[in-house]
């Protein structure tokens, strides 16, 4: 049982005696009194520490002594105090404990403006004790529960696959090698075999949420080279379009519930609104798009990308999808067989995948895998992938139902929702310069 009392759970215990811990936020040292806010997780409360009372001089000693963002367990009682502006509850201390002192911190993390990202990085944790960067940790955790309710309510078993991997996996060119006893491994990319072969042993619905590393030197605002994968697969599809259908339900579903419990607090502190979108999302055709892009933006997709996007193509895709679809959504439809993994289906040479583009980004790429053996292995063998994918095609040797799936950033997720980059999203960046903390 966790014993300490949060916050936001005070009101349960007016005039009562109880242990508060938290941190100390601020010290307001005043002729008569001195106010001390502490702060937990949940917010803030004022414990008032009279200056008439002889009692309190040890306390007022021990605070004076004291550093804000130090931490500090206080015996106390719990008032009611209308006049407090902070949730009308006060603490009076009888005893004061400080659990740990802080020193001079390197900047003030409650005004970030003009404070270098690297130097934000370096002291993570002081940057997460930001209001903002506090409250995107927990958006994340609520869009991640609703997506996983979501699932588990559908019967999706949760898997654990292994990071580290014998070949490379999917494409082999962004892998990062590992030095694995005297011999070499790999850090998987995506769990895309693994979930696959869940399906070939007859799990039917499966979901993962984990890390992916790719060992790619982009520095933009949405890469990192390692991040969260929210990843699904699923049997007995029809098509394609099941796929989609199934990827619409669960984002709804991560959005409401994070629309209910932090819809408002996203709007006041980032000025974003949560909006929870409608079925069907639009969807088009690349070659459409394309056509769209030229004649509404006088964009042309560059040479070396035709057949696939690029970063101003999803951002203007959002701009088409709010002016003529009134979406925020826009799945993309129709991409060339040779700008995609080998593992997607092709009906008469149309590849049955798609990506999804939110807000100006790619958060998704799935589709209908082969599942038949030969057309799998002629696939691969026209991807020239030979050795690394033999253990992969062996799964679809001894009976596969079809399937599909497809992978969520997380990191991405979060960063669109609150309109942050990548470096400022994730709970530790990776990228090519930073390992550390
Ligand atoms: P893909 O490579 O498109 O597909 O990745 C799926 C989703 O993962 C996120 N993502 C990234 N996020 C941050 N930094 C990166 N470097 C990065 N790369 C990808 C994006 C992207 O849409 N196996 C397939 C998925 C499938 O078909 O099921 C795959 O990995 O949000």
């Amino acid at each position: 049982m966790i014993r300490k009392i949060r916050v936001n759970e005070l009101n349960n215990y007016i005039d009562k005696e109880i242990s508060f811990s938290g941190f100390v936020d601020a010290i307001r040292d005043k002729k008569w009194v001195m106010f001390v806010i502490l702060r937990d997780n949940t917010g803030k409360v004022q414990m008032t520490i009279e200056k008439s009372d002889e009692n309190n001089q040890k306390l007022l000693d021990i605070m004076n002594d004291t550093s804000v963002d130090s931490t500090v367990k206080v015996a106390c009682k719990v008032l009611k105090n209308d006049a407090v502006k902070l949730g009308g509850i006060e603490l009076i201390p009888t005893d004061i404990e400080v659990t740990s002192r802080a020193d001079t911190l390197p900047f003030d993390y409650n005004n970030l403006d003009g404070v270098n990202i690297d130097t934000r990085l370096d002291f993570r944790w002081l940057d997460i004790r930001n209001e903002k960067n506090m409250l995107a940790r927990s958006v994340e955790s609520c869009m991640i529960e609703g997506m996983r309710e979501f699932l588990y309510k559908n019967k999706f078993t949760e898997i654990h696959t292994p990071k580290l991997i014998g070949t490379a996996s999917e494409s082999g060119s962004s892998v990062f090698e590992v030095k694995y006893f005297n011999d070499k491994a790999y850090l998987a990319q995506s769990p895309q075999f693994y979930k696959q072969m869940a399906m070939a042993a007859g799990m039917d619905r499966v979901f993962e949420v984990a890390p992916c590393f790719r060992a790619e030197n982009s520095n933009t605002n949405r890469h990192a080279t390692e991040f969260t994968s929210f990843d699904l697969e699923f049997s007995y599809i029809d098509s394609y379009l099941d796929v989609m259908d199934l990827e619409e339900d669960l984002l709804i579903a991560g959005l409401t519930k994070v629309k209910n419990e932090y819809g408002e607090k996203i709007l006041e502190l980032f000025g974003k609104e949560v909006i929870v979108p409608t079925k069907p999302f639009p969807k088009i055709k690349l070659k459409d798009l394309y056509q769209e892009l030229h004649d509404r933006y006088g964009f042309d997709i560059p040479k070396e990308d035709i057949g696939d996007m690029n970063a101003e193509a999803e951002k203007l895709t959002y701009q088409l999808a709010k002016e003529k679809f009134n979406s925020e959504f826009m799945f993309v439809i129709d991409y060339a067989a040779t700008k995609r993994p080998f593992y997607h289906m092709r009906e008469n040479g149309v590849l049955q995948g798609y990506d999804l583009i939110w807000r100006g980004a790619e958060i998704t790429s799935g589709a209908q895998r082969e599942h038949r053996y030969e057309e799998l292995v002629k696939n691969a063998k026209e991807k020239g992938l030979g050795k690394d994918v033999e253990f992969y095609l062996q799964f679809f040797k001894y009976g596969c139902p079809p399937h599909g799936g497809f992978a969520v950033g997380v990191d991405r997720l979060t960063m669109l929702l609150l309109g942050l980059t990548i470096k400022e999203t994730q709970f530790l960046f990776r990228g090519p310069n930073r390992l550390n903390p």
